[in-house]
């Protein structure tokens, strides 16, 4: 039996309304999904794209700006899109009369000239602060490591530890060794870079942080507090030459009781490994990195 137009008009305003409420419950998962899948825990989901997994005292520090300059910049975001869309659709054309015309708003333009001005202070000011803090270093750190870069390796020597022969103890890369730069962990770690050619850039990606390696007079240095042990590969990021690429080293963080056993070996003459086992490490060579392949007779990659 033909339903009557009533009926009719009932049937498809609720099919509509069903269709809508599909479109709407599809549009939440697909948000839901993205959220969740593009990070691999809820940590990560929420941090908008800034590394989670830093190791240093400052890590914390630039994750928190980060999320907070993101979060401000969605709340204006949010609010702009609004404005946007409430405009669209409470002034869209409802004929061909022209609207009334409005120019020199003065309050709306100072409050448009003024309102930026005071959200790029706060961002400066936290930016600063922050700043600050990364880049603070105290009087006495509890090591100085003299990190020292040439075309295409590392150096690392501990000041404060003469050897054998009165010179600071120290661990060079070679072509077929990556050298391993061992450093405690809760203790102020004070890198002092030179360079002895051209422009190289200190770079372990779990510190989130680089510093340029100048050569001359102009001598750079960081300080940080690792708060996590662990093997973390280390990498020059400053385009320096032919094998830029392959000039890695190894920032190892291990216990203060480690560190000076490691120390003491290297003050009786050990190679960097033989201390580093002596420490009672049970791998004394880089886990994070290997040599590169020298070999230009082969064009497969090692
Ligand atoms: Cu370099």
């Amino acid at each position: 039996m033909p339903l009557r137009r009533q009926e009719q008009v009932v049937a498809t305003g609720s099919g509509l309304r069903r269709r809508v409420g599909r479109l709407a419950g599809l549009g939440a998962l697909a948000v839901l999904t993205t959220v969740v899948l593009s990070g691999c825990s809820i940590d990560k989901a929420f941090s908008f794209g800034w590394p989670v997994d830093g190791i240093t005292d400052r890590s914390r520090k630039m994750y928190d700006l980060w999320v907070g300059s993101v979060v401000a910049a969605l709340v204006v975001g949010v609010f702009v899109w609004g404005l946007i869309f409430w405009c669209v659709i409470r002034y869209r054309k409802r004929g061909d009369e022209l609207p009334p015309q409005t120019r020199y708003n003065l309050p709306i333009e100072l409050l448009y000239s003024v309102v930026p001005f005071l959200i790029i202070s706060v961002l400066f000011y936290y930016t600063a602060i922050v700043q600050t803090a990364v880049d603070k270093q105290p009087a006495n750190p509890d090591v100085t490591v003299d990190v020292i870069a040439a075309k295409w390796d590392w150096e690392f020597s501990y000041r404060d530890s003469p050897g054998a022969d009165k010179k600071p103890v120290t661990t060079i890369g070679t072509v077929d060794y990556i050298p391993v730069l061992v450093v405690p962990t809760h203790k102020t770690i004070r890198f002092a870079e030179q360079s002895q050619d051209v422009i190289h850039s200190f770079w372990v990606p779990e510190l989130l942080f680089k510093r340029d390696v100048f050569p001359g007079n102009v001598k750079n240095s960081f300080v940080v507090t690792i708060e996590k042990e662990g093997a973390y590969v280390g990498r020059c990021a400053e385009l320096c030459g032919v094998y830029h690429s392959q000039m890695n080293f190894e920032l190892r963080a291990v216990t203060f009781d480690e560190y000076q056993r490691f120390i003491a070996a290297k003050q009786k003459g050990m190679s960097t490994p033989d201390a580093l086992r002596e420490a009672g490490d049970a791998n004394p060579y880089a886990t994070t990195t290997k040599p590169w392949n020298t070999d230009r007779t082969s064009r497969t990659a090692s």
